[in-house]
């Protein structure tokens, strides 16, 4: 017998037929440039089920790698636009097109959560010109079929937000099950409480519009994340204002920063660091004024100015590489390549180990008179490796990984006293200067960089995987400590004594522990994944023992006190991010709520203490109930602080972990074999083929 059930089945077959033709439709009309959605979908697939088989396996990786290369010409044919990298944001994130597709396994609450499909929105952004609700005969900006509307999906993210921030004056889903109303911060800034008040007066959850919250039980802090996007906003605005194309902002005086690591030219150091944030965050307006600048007026030529090599390469090419890997837009490769070119000159040692400084007319090069009789600075020379490799695939040519290469077999080769790395190397010699080891100032994003060197090339850069193994190892057994009271900490070692004392800098470490346990299974990872929290949760420690709630510059550890700064010049805080991103990181690996729950607390007290009517200050003072504010506004507190926290509330599939790889200022990089954004340059063939 055949109950009612049977009849129904072939109706419903049809009907998602016609839904997943229908909305391959819509996808089609926002990827440019003709972009085969189903081919990404596949190939995405196929790099999962691959990564899964191969679970590590250094041969299977590299398998796999080849496989994606192949596939990626195809892609590359294509060149994507702007408009793909949609999918950074949650909505529009091939994971979650697939279940839009119904290409994905449905989890089993899924099914029953999106029963009620027949979603009707009808959305309308205050800022927009006539109406207050956009008509679905309006093909650019909604598409219906059958009584359901769908926005175009680069603008779901969007229109989330604008439904958070109370932008939106209608969004109606049958059946939709109340808000909940979020528990106001108590010591929130009014900005806080303004934007949390404003989202209960919908009547659909952002999850719903969004339609992801049935598969991410870890999912969206929705008002967090637009009140992390405010700061953004508030950031960059404030140095729009006072100082546009400087390169950073002094929100007391209200005016432009100069003379910072940056020297003194107007090189728009916070537009260039802080543009992948605004397309993070779908600040579309902001992001293409700020690309405006960049093509318009952002060049190294003609100025003689003393650069960075390490400021100027993690920021300004590692900014550059992120947007063109989001955007495809040749304008940032290039502008990644001139960049780099003018760095070159630094690498002209006798050892291939860069100078710390560069004149970018002359090409004059030399190190800090400060640092151990001329010695380049391990963190320095030691954190290049991602741009430079990157920048060689994109423009295909080998020269920019050759330098980083050169300097990968000198640090490799040479003797290291306990297994360790000395923060200072002399470029002309190849000695090790000062006997100084530090997980923090001087050395910290070296250790960074052997880790991420192999994850960026989808886990085959073994050499890269081994030393970095090598290095931690010995890290943990010379310079991780607990105190009495349990907090583990990352000494500094200075010849053969330790110095219990631990820099801010140092905090990213835990983060960095916990991905080195999580990206490959071996006899370590137990250990690295303890510390890693161990780490965390110390640095957390160093926040909330401060009036404040912010943490100082380094904290010690000794009779007196255990992750407290104990002199004068170590209390300041200056906006960093690493504390931060730590918590990110060990959400994403966790995803345990107290990460999120600290970057909250973190949030609330930059608000009060950072947060002034033109920007956001560093504090010269964690300890005193009303600090002396610094007035700069950093630029890594735009690309990194803000960034990560606004990753912290975000869902997993924001930028996957397994397919981007964070340089050490944040700016995402994709990861080779497993992101289509790698944009490999094609391999010229020889001339004999090329007819
Ligand atoms: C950033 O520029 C980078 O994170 C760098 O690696 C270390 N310091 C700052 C932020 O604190």
């Amino acid at each position: 017998m055949c109950s009612r059930k049977c009849f129904r089945m072939p109706t419903l077959v049809i009907c998602g037929v016609l839904l997943t033709i229908v909305l391959v439709c819509i996808t089609g009309i926002t990827l440019t440039n003709s972009i085969n959605i189903s081919n990404i979908v596949k190939l995405r697939e196929k790099v999962a089920s691959d990564s899964a088989a191969a679970n590590g396996g250094h041969q299977a990786a590299q398998t796999r790698a080849a496989l994606v290369e192949q596939q990626y010409s195809t892609l590359q044919q294509h060149h994507l636009s702007k408009s793909d990298l949609n999918y950074i944001s949650a909505a529009t994130h091939p994971r979650n097109l697939q279940r839009m597709l119904g290409t994905a396994q449905p989890q089993p609450q899924q099914q029953q959560a999106q029963q009620p499909n027949k979603i009707v929105i009808e959305i309308g952004l205050r800022s927009s010109s006539s109406s207050s609700s956009s008509s679905s005969n309006d093909s650019s900006s909604s598409n219906s079929i059958g009584g359901v509307n769908l926005m175009p999906m680069p603008h779901m993210l969007q229109a989330a937000d604008a439904l958070l921030e109370g932008n939106v004056d209608s969004i109606s889903l049958p059946a939709a099950a109340p808000v909940t109303t979020p528990t106001p911060p108590t010591t929130a800034a009014a900005t806080a409480t303004t934007t949390a008040a404003a989202e209960t007066t919908t009547t659909a959850t952002a999850e719903q519009v969004l339609g992801i919250a049935d598969h991410n039980p870890a999912g969206i802090q929705f008002e967090r994340r637009a009140h992390v996007k405010q700061m953004m906003e508030h950031a960059w605005h404030n140095y729009k204002l006072y100082a546009w194309g400087k390169n950073e902002l002094r929100p007391l005086s209200q005016r432009p920063h100069s003379g910072s690591i940056f020297g003194s030219y107007d090189l728009g150091a916070t537009i260039v660091d802080g543009l992948d944030t605004l397309y993070i965050m779908g600040l579309e307006k902001e992001y293409k004024e700020g690309r405006d600048w960049i093509e318009r007026r952002f060049s190294l030529d003609n100025i003689s100015a003393e650069l960075s090599v390490f400021e100027t390469n993690i920021r300004f090419v590692g900014g550059m590489l992120t947007l063109y890997a989001f955007t495809g837009d040749p304008m940032y490769k290039e502008k990644a390549q001139h960049v780099a070119d003018k760095l070159l000159p630094a690498f002209q040692t006798p050892t291939g180990i860069p100078y710390a400084l560069v004149n970018t007319k002359t090409g004059m090069a030399k190190n800090y008179g400060w640092a151990s009789g001329g010695s380049s600075i391990l963190s320095e020379f030691g954190t290049l490796h991602l741009e430079f490799a990157y920048l060689s695939d994109i423009t295909g040519n080998p020269l920019y990984r050759e330098r980083v290469q050169t300097i990968r077999q000198v640090l490799k080769e040479i003797e290291k006293p306990k297994g360790l790395y000395p923060n200072f190397l002399n470029p002309k010699t190849g000695k090790w200067g000062q006997q100084h080891m530090s997980l923090g100032a001087l050395g910290d994003s070296y250790y960074e960089y052997l880790l991420k060197a192999w994850l960026q090339s989808g886990q085959t850069d073994e050499e890269a995987r081994e030393m970095y193994d090598d290095a931690m190892l010995a890290i943990m057994d010379k310079m991780v400590r607990i105190s009495p009271n349990g907090l583990t900490y990352v000494s500094d070692l200075k010849f053969d004594r330790l110095e219990h004392k631990m820099d801010h800098l140092a905090c990213f470490s835990g983060g960095l522990f916990a991905l080195g346990a999580a990206t490959r299974q071996n006899q370590h990872s137990d250990k690295y994944m303890e510390v890693g929290k161990g780490i965390t949760n110390t640095c957390h420690e160093s926040y909330i023992r401060a009036p404040t709630q912010l943490g100082p510059e380094a904290f010690r550890f000794s009779d007196a006190a255990e992750a407290r700064a104990l002199r004068s010049q170590e209390k300041y805080y200056i906006l960093r991010p690493e504390t931060f991103e730590s918590y990110f990181v060990l959400w994403r690996l966790t995803h345990d709520q107290k990460y999120r729950d600290w970057g909250w607390q973190a949030v609330l007290a930059l608000e009060k203490h950072c947060r002034t009517p033109h920007g956001y200050c560093g504090l010269r003072n964690v300890y005193q109930q009303e600090p002396q504010k610094d007035d700069v506004q950093q630029s890594f507190f735009l690309a990194e602080t803000l960034k990560y926290l606004y990753l912290l509330f975000s869902d997993d599939s924001v930028l996957p972990l397994d397919e981007w790889v964070f340089n050490t200022e944040a700016h995402p990089l994709p990861i080779k074999g497993a992101n289509i954004y790698y944009r490999k340059a094609p391999v010229a063939l020889p001339a004999s083929n090329a007819s």
